[in-house]
């Protein structure tokens, strides 16, 4: 019997790679799609026109809706990616952050174990909930997050994930996942907001980009190597959390140099604070720092410590970030100038 896999944010960066992932591997995949979903086909147009995946209705904000969904579903797996992923919004809608962050996990976990006790549930936790703790971060290191996202990922955690699993028995795994990035990462993320932005600069259609913190450093890998993970980890005798990362990171100046020589710009930074600038050879600005792109708090260091996952899933990531970036600016160089291929 083919196994039944239910994901939620299937609109999404992770979860068009997950399907795109359980469909090849033979599952019979669901998706839950918002009625407000702004371009719902937008990461999944083939799947859903080749009829790989079957689209269900429905919300994390309302109850009725999760458990008609299951019911259509019948899910022997749910990946619960959907949330409001964005760490600067939730400082701005912390309550809509936390109804889809926090209680969505609860609405989810509620209904799965009214439907069918035996579902595995994969949650979409998070290396923001490490927050002040320094690196290397790894399943034993403390959560002190600083942001409404953050706060919402770390209750989800702790009351659905690590309780339900040891009160109530339920196969439940957090997957801790650092920074993952693809040619299909939202625009308002830093890493393509970079690459999207350098391609058009390069292309003459935009002038410079403005960014915020330039030395926060993130521990970045491929998305597409990161769902692989996800499976894994449901495939395992008992339910356990896991960080998935490649215990490598760069400041976010490293990854827009980085954008920036694969663009075929010839860099170099002046200045400091929010005077610094980053200029190509003939001395156009390409990169200037805006104060409104600070937070009101910021994660200063990520960086991973995947050793549990290597020796227990077998999983490693199989794209170096040089690789990562040139995909991602390469992708955008492509989309903003077809005609240069
Ligand atoms: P993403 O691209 O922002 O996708 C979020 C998905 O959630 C979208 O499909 C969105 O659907 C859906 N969604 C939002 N609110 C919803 C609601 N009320 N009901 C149902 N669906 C809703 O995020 P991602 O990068 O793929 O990340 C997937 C998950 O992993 C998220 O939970 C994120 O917090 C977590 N995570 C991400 C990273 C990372 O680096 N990417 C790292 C660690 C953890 P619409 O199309 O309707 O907006
Ligand atoms: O790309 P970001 O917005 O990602 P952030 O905040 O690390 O969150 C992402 O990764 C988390 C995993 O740790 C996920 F849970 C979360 O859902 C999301 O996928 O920002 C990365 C860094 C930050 O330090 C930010 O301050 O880049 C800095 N940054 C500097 N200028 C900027 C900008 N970030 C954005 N989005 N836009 C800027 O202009």
């Amino acid at each position: 019997m083919r196994k039944r896999a239910l994901i939620t944010g299937i609109t999404g960066q992770d979860g068009s790679y997950l399907a795109e992932h359980l469909v090849s591997k033979g599952y019979e995949v669901f998706g839950m799609l918002r009625r407000t979903s702004t371009d719902p086909l937008m990461r999944i147009e083939k799947l859903y026109m080749d009829r790989q995946i079957t689209l269900v209705n429905g919300d994390l904000r309302d109850m009725g809706a999760v458990e008609r969904v299951l019911a259509e579903a019948e899910p022997d797996e749910i990946y619960n990616l959907a949330a409001q992923s964005d760490v600067s919004i939730s400082f701005a809608c912390p309550e809509e952050t936390f109804e889809i962050d926090y209680f969505g996990v609860g609405r989810l976990v509620h209904a799965a174990m009214k439907a069918n006790r035996e579902i595995r549930i994969y949650q979409a936790s998070t290396s923001e909930m490490f927050g002040k703790t320094p690196p290397p971060q790894n399943e034993s290191s403390p959560f002190q997050p600083v942001s409404p996202y953050a706060e919402a990922k770390v209750k989800a955690h702790e009351d659905y994930v690590v309780n339900y699993r040891t009160r109530h028995g339920l196969f439940i795994c957090g997957g801790i996942l650092f920074n993952h990035e693809s040619p299909r990462r939202g625009k308002h993320f830093v890493t393509r907001k970079i690459t999207h932005s350098l391609a058009k600069i390069k292309a003459g259609l935009q002038e410079t980009l403005f960014l915020g913190n330039l030395d926060a450093k993130r521990d970045w890998g491929f998305a597409g190597d990161y769902v692989e993970a996800m499976p894994m980890m449901l495939a395992q005798a008992t339910a356990e959390d896991f960080v998935i990362a490649t215990g490598e990171s760069h400041t976010v100046r490293d990854f827009f140099a980085t954008a920036a020589r694969i663009a075929g710009f010839d860099v170099h930074f002046e200045g400091a604070g929010l005077r610094e600038v980053a200029k190509d050879a003939r001395g156009q600005v390409l990169l200037r720092v805006d104060e409104k792109y600070h937070r009101p708090h910021e994660v200063d260091f990520l960086c991973g410590d995947a050793t549990k996952a290597r020796a227990k899933l077998d999983w490693k990531p199989r794209h170096s970030f040089d690789a990562l970036v040139r995909m991602m600016m390469e992708a955008d160089m492509r989309e903003v100038s077809p005609v240069r291929r």
